[in-house]
Formats: structure tokens, C-alpha cells, sequence
């Protein structure tokens, strides 16, 4: 633990704030951590201030032991993002985390534990280092355009060689593969269903891709997967219906199971990362 005194000159904030740092420090909230790697982790939410609302206790607690230790709060990535206001959101994170430490005087509820192994990110899923990566995949797993594409093309022909030995894959399953020439190990590859309105099972169906993805990681022991979000592209599921199925699903499975460690859903573009963004927003409130 950090014991040095600490100085907020010249950031002259009020002294309610003062006194709120300080009763930080004295609950130890002020902690030693690799700050080098930490920079990149800081940069994160510097590109994207919205991941503060999911940010973990002790994410919470690296961001604050920065600001408090002026010397790398000044030169750092986290100077702009104090600047950019949004210093108060961190104080909201931690105040909602607070909250549920009251509700359930325990440490950390079970449910909070829950949503932080839950990762909404926004970016090119191939590019993972991760355990596994979830392809959104065609039933004949011979690969097609899309993330399935992308996933091919950057794992290498041997992929498709695996894939061809699996034969098929019917709608709503899935089948694993190592993951070749990708910073992946394994791929799980699932076919999601084709959007044809909402009455012919697609929920149901999506929902299952995720089950039985989630199952063969544990199978694995995949402690950490990523996910796209399947069906939203070429088969035209609504991104919105997708992302509420895609949360619940994994969710639950997480409330049954004790692995994976780590889910991430992966969004392409920025709409996507909104809109589970927004999502996921609203199922930690319900
Ligand atoms: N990383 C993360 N997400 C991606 C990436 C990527 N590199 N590329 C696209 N997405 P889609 P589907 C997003 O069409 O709807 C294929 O041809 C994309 O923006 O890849 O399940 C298969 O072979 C979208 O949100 O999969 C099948 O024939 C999501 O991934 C068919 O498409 C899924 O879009 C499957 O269609």
C-alpha cells in the first residue's frame, strides 16, 4: 500500500473533495500496481469514457491512486481525461459500487462480481488475446464474408482444414477449433439464425448459439472469450434484440457456472458499442 502523504496542489479542487480523497487514502484505497502496464489500461478508458459505468473495484482503485499521486497524474494519460470531466463519472462508478457494498454488507455483492466479468469493447475481434474467439458462422463452417471471413483469413488455411473435418454445424450449436495463426487459441464456431421477423424461433435460436458457445469454453477450460455479435450482420438480426439476448444469456450462464473468468462482446463500429453499451446499462439497473 501507498503511504506517502499526499498533495493535490495545484489541482485546487473543494474541500469536499479534498476530505473525500483523504478518507480514500485512510481506507487504503491508495494502492501500489505496475503503472506501465496500467497506462495502456488507463488509455482504454480515455477512448471510450463509457466503460467507466462498468469499471471493477480495483480499476477504481489504479484511477484513483493516479490522480492522488500528482507526478503521474500530471505527465499521464489520465491529466485529459481529468480535464475532460471525467473524473466525476469514476466518483459515480464508485458510489453505485459503494452502494451495493451497503445493500449486501459483504464485500462485493455476487451480482457486481458478475456484470465485472462482463467486457464490452469496441474493435476488430481477430486481433484478441484472448483464450477463445466466437465466429458467427455459416452451417457448412467452410467460412463466407463477415467476422467469419476475417476470423479465416487471419487464422490461416489450416483453419479451414479443421473446420472441413467438423462437417457441419447446425443453427443454433456450436463446434470448436484451435485458433491457428490468430493470438487466440481456440475458435468456437456457432451459426446464429437468419432474421426472418421475429416469429420463426431466431431468439431462441440466438440464444443458444451463446449457451452452447459458453459451454464448450467451460468444456475447454476457456477462461477468457470474446464474442461478436452473432447474427447482426449478414443474417440481419436487429442489433438492439441481439445485444439484450446476447447479455441475458451470458448473464445466466455465468449465475450457473464458475467459468468462463471473462466474457467480452466484441462491437464493430460504434453504433454496436452503443447500443450494448446502453443495453447492458440497463439490465445492470433492472
Ligand atoms: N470483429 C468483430 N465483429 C465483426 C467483425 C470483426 N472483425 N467483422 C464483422 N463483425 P456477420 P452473421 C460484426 O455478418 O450476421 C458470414 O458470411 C458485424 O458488424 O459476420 O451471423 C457467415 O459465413 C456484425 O455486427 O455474421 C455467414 O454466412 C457481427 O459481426 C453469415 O455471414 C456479425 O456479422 C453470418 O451472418
Amino acid at each position: 500500500m501507498q503511504t506517502e502523504p499526499l498533495t493535490l496542489d495545484p489541482f485546487c479542487y473543494s474541500e469536499k473533495f479534498h476530505r473525500f480523497i483523504t478518507t480514500l487514502s485512510e481506507e487504503n484505497f491508495v494502492i501500489s500496481f505496475d503503472w506501465v502496464s496500467w497506462q495502456n489500461e488507463a488509455n482504454r478508458f480515455i477512448t471510450y469514457p463509457e466503460l467507466l459505468t462498468l469499471a471493477d473495484i480495483s480499476t477504481l482503485q489504479k484511477l484513483l491512486t493516479t490522480h492522488v499521486r500528482k507526478e503521474r497524474f500530471c505527465s499521464g494519460y489520465m491529466a485529459n481525461m481529468i480535464e475532460n470531466g471525467h473524473f466525476l463519472a469514476i466518483l459515480k462508478r464508485l458510489q453505485v459500487i459503494r452502494t451495493n457494498i451497503i445493500l449486501e454488507k459483504t464485500d462485493i455483492s455476487d451480482e457486481s462480481n458478475m456484470m465485472q466479468q462482463i467486457e464490452i469493447i469496441q474493435g476488430d475481434i481477430t486481433q484478441l488475446q484472448v483464450d477463445a474467439i466466437v465466429n458467427a458462422a455459416n452451417s457448412s463452417l467452410l467460412g463466407g464474408g463477415g467476422v467469419d471471413g476475417a476470423i479465416h483469413r487471419a487464422a490461416g488455411r489450416e483453419l479451414l482444414e479443421e473446420c472441413r473435418q467438423l462437417r457441419r454445424c447446425e443453427t443454433g450449436e456450436a463446434k470448436i477449433t484451435k485458433g491457428y495463426n490468430l493470438p487466440a487459441k481456440w475458435v468456437i464456431h456457432t451459426v446464429g439464425p437468419v432474421w426472418k421477423g421475429g416469429n420463426y424461433g431466431e431468439d431462441e435460436l440466438l440464444a443458444s448459439c451463446y449457451r452452447h458457445s459458453l459451454t464448450l469454453a467451460e468444456q475447454y477450460q476457456i477462461k477468457t472469450i470474446a464474442f461478436p455479435a452473432i447474427s447482426t450482420g449478414v443474417y440481419g438480426f436487429p442489433m438492439e434484440r441481439a445485444s439484450k439476448i446476447a447479455i441475458a444469456e451470458v448473464h445466466q450462464f455465468l449465475h450457473d457456472h464458475n467459468s468462463p473468468e471473462q466474457v467480452i462482446f466484441v462491437c464493430f463500429g460504434q453504433s454496436a458499442y452503443d447500443c450494448y453499451l446502453r443495453v447492458m446499462q440497463e439490465f445492470t439497473e433492472k
